[in-house]
């Protein structure tokens, strides 16, 4: 949404390279709050293409992706990841269909159709969404242009790509028809590949001597109408994804399918003066299948198949208050919620696990951002939530089961089993499962602008969170844990508390003509932080661990920089480190779960009129602090080469091309979870050497 503080920045910073968003064939990356030029790491086409938009999120300050297959992505951003940060998919909140975050919200438009993908750095402004907890994150497809006079234009986009390493391929097509107030759009994009080399020919084994499944196959379209004139602005979009046979290695089972689509349509008014009136809507319906069986073998063929309905409605004001922008607004959104489990050697195995789940969010916020002097903004928010949700009957298990001393084994086990999960379920259905949070989020940010080539910005946040209808209403051991992947089974608490965020950030942005370094620091303590705790009521429901209350603190800095070296070469540069602990652990165990090891990257760019080529180095350290609590394993560092390259022959048409991981090393990602969830197993390792190549047009 809107960062007035952004604009601030933009006016006083002198940029030296912008990279012009519309004409750009790659996804834009915008990092609100930041020195980073738009594009910065993005100016060079990669294989992301092949691969989903939540990739880009590598190359900003602070974020990072927890990857528990090729298409499922999870934003991660300062230790904080999954539902603790806000992400909307052209202004939508979008819902999982998978309990488990098979699709998460970045999953749903493929890279080669993302226009722009924005992230806030550092405190998200409150206008930013209902719950801006860990972070705020957008994305918006590609949607055509109007025409700047009174001609009817056409625009589009298509391309194309290959990648060794998985023998990967896709395509995409975008086509516009405009005129100065009509936009009439259409596009529609396949993925494909195989399972990844892992270094030189090899694929990575399980322990059952199957490849680990890290295929995809993904179809996407989406159409829209746009219409502008005097002020108004109208839009309406459709976007539908199709997900087939992709792996999830690092979950119980893989994606069979992932199908739905969402409407979202918004209006803004300019009234002039400053007046403006923005709203959003959006509706979504999903259907997920996915098993243990089709892509890999395991103990028990399982299968899941889930729902989600979901719809919100977004209202802001703008008006002119001193000298800055008032927002007044109101957000409210609604997701229903169906999961069923089945064995498909044992009828008496189904469960309908979430029954009519629904988890419903009410909001009312209030920002201000302006000049408070001349050499001073300030950016003020205020935010109250009201979450309600609630779960229906749960079916499943026999709580009059018999155990037969007599019969073998495993069936006195499943017998046990059944006879658990029926009494659990039993249990569950008796409690009153209705809950209501109610959350106040306050946010200050203040930016000094200390000199012309230095700006200096000090933020103080209270952001909360609900909990997910996961974390609430497992009412018997499950692994649908929203994308942990940390091999454990965990049982909900009806009882959880909201957590509460205090957070701060001091940034300091110094730039100059040829160069740009800018460091943040943030220090966030987490009131009720919620984390899995081994208690007597998960062993007693066969879970390992229980979602729980506890309190954490994150604490870290995240930097880039910049130098222009001659016309021709720059260098670009990240670093990052973050920290989570639990605070008061009474075991002495403290350190989080997947939290990335200290890392960064940088560039060398060579371009000249028509030509670019880099040089990309990567390194990332050791991980030894790592979570006692659920046995995460520490993981190696590793450093990778990259080299990329892109020529414009006509304008409009690029050609990329590159290799990835050069010398072709064996890696590990520490967030990228074990095969098959086995925490005992090995980690699933990141690609071996990729050769790729692009080719697009733009017109
Ligand atoms: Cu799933």
């Amino acid at each position: 949404m809107k960062t007035k503080l952004s604009l601030a920045i933009a006016s006083v910073l002198a940029i030296p390279f912008q990279v012009s968003a519309e004409h750009e064939h790659l996804p834009t990356i915008v990092v609100e709050g930041s020195a980073m030029r738009a594009g910065t790491f993005g100016t060079a086409p990669d294989s992301s293409g092949l691969k989903d938009t939540a990739s880009l999120l590598k190359r900003v300050p602070g974020a990072n992706v927890n990857r528990n297959g090729p298409l499922t992505g999870i934003a991660s951003y300062r230790g904080m990841f999954g539902n603790r940060i806000n992400i909307s998919i052209d202004g939508a909140n979008m819902k999982e269909v998978g309990p488990n975050s098979m699709d998460p919200p970045l999953s749903h438009i493929p890279a080669p159709l993302t226009g722009k993908l924005t992230v806030h750095r550092g405190i998200s402004p409150v206008s930013s969404g209902i719950e801006t907890f860990g972070g705020s994150m957008h994305a918006e497809s590609k949607k055509g242009r109007f025409s700047e006079d009174d001609s009817i234009i056409t625009s589009g986009t298509a391309s194309m790509g290959y990648g060794s390493v998985d023998d990967g391929h896709f395509g995409a097509l975008l086509g516009s028809v405009a005129n100065q107030n009509h936009k009439l759009y259409l596009s529609g994009s396949k993925e494909q590949g195989r399972n990844y080399k892992i270094k030189d020919n090899d694929k990575q084994i399980d322990t059952n001597g199957n490849e680990v499944s890290t295929k995809y196959d993904r179809e996407a379209f989406t159409a829209g109408y746009g219409y502008q004139r005097e002020g108004h602005e109208f839009g309406i979009n459709y976007s539908n994804n199709n997900t087939g046979h992709t792996g999830t290695p690092a979950l119980p089972m893989d994606i069979i399918y992932v199908k739905g689509g969402l409407y979202d349509a918004n209006y803004s008014w300019d009234l002039g003066d400053g007046y403006k009136l923005k709203t959003n809507v959006f509706y979504q319906k999903m259907r997920h299948w996915m098993d243990s069986y089709t892509m890999r073998t395991s103990m028990m063929n399982m299968y899941n198949r889930t729902e989600v309905e979901a719809g919100g409605i977004d209202l802001a004001v703008d008006m002119p208050l001193f000298d800055g922008i008032l927002t007044v607004g109101v957000n409210g959104d609604q997701s229903n919620h169906e999961a069923n489990s089945a064995n498909i050697d044992n009828a008496m195995m189904d469960m309908n696990f979430f029954h009519d789940i629904e988890r419903d969010r009410y909001s009312i916020f209030t920002e201000w951002a302006g000049d408070v002097s001349e050499n001073m903004a300030l950016e003020l928010g205020a935010r109250y939530v009201h979450t309600w949700s609630d779960a229906g009957d749960a079916s499943g298990g026999n709580p009059l089961q018999v155990v037969n001393p007599l019969a073998p084994a495993a069936m006195q086990a499943m017998q046990a089993s059944m006879l658990r999960t029926g009494n659990d379920r039993v249990s569950f259905n008796a409690k009153d499962k209705k809950r209501n949070f109610n959350e106040v989020d306050l946010a200050a940010v203040l930016r000094y602008n200390v000199s012309s080539e230095l700006d200096v910005e000090v933020g103080l946040a209270r952001k909360n969170r609900a909990p997910t209808y996961q974390e609430l209403y497992l009412w018997t051991g499950s692994r649908a844990v929203g994308g942990f992947a940390d091999g454990h089974t965990y049982l909900g608490d009806l009882n959880l508390d909201h957590e509460t965020a205090y957070q701060f950030d001091l940034g300091f942005d110094w730039h100059n003509e040829n160069a740009y370094v800018a460091p943040r620091f943030f220090y966030h303590y987490v009131d009720d932080y919620i984390q899995g705790v081994a208690t007597a009521e998960a062993t007693a429901s066969g879970a390992t661990l229980q979602w729980s209350n506890i309190a954490a603190q994150f604490y870290g800095v995240d930097l880039e920089a910049g130098y222009t070296l001659t016309d021709n070469w720059r260098v670009d540069a990240g670093l990052n480190y973050v920290r989570g602990e639990r605070v008061n652990s009474p075991t002495g165990d403290t350190d989080l779960y997947r939290i990335a090891p200290l890392n960064g990257r940088t560039q060398l760019t060579y371009e000249q009129s028509g030509w670019m080529g880099a040089v990309e180095g990567v390194f990332y350290a050791d991980q030894g602090d790592v979570a006692g609590y659920n046995q995460e394993q520490k993981t190696k560092g590793y450093m990778v080469l990259n080299l990329r390259g892109k020529y414009e022959p006509y304008h409009g048409v690029i050609i990329g091309t590159g290799i990835e991981n050069v010398v072709g090393s064996k890696r590990f990602d520490h967030l990228g979870g074990y095969v098959n969830h086995n925490r005992n197993g090995s980690r699933v390792a990141m690609p071996g050497r990729n050769i790729y190549a692009t080719l697009s047009y733009n017109w």
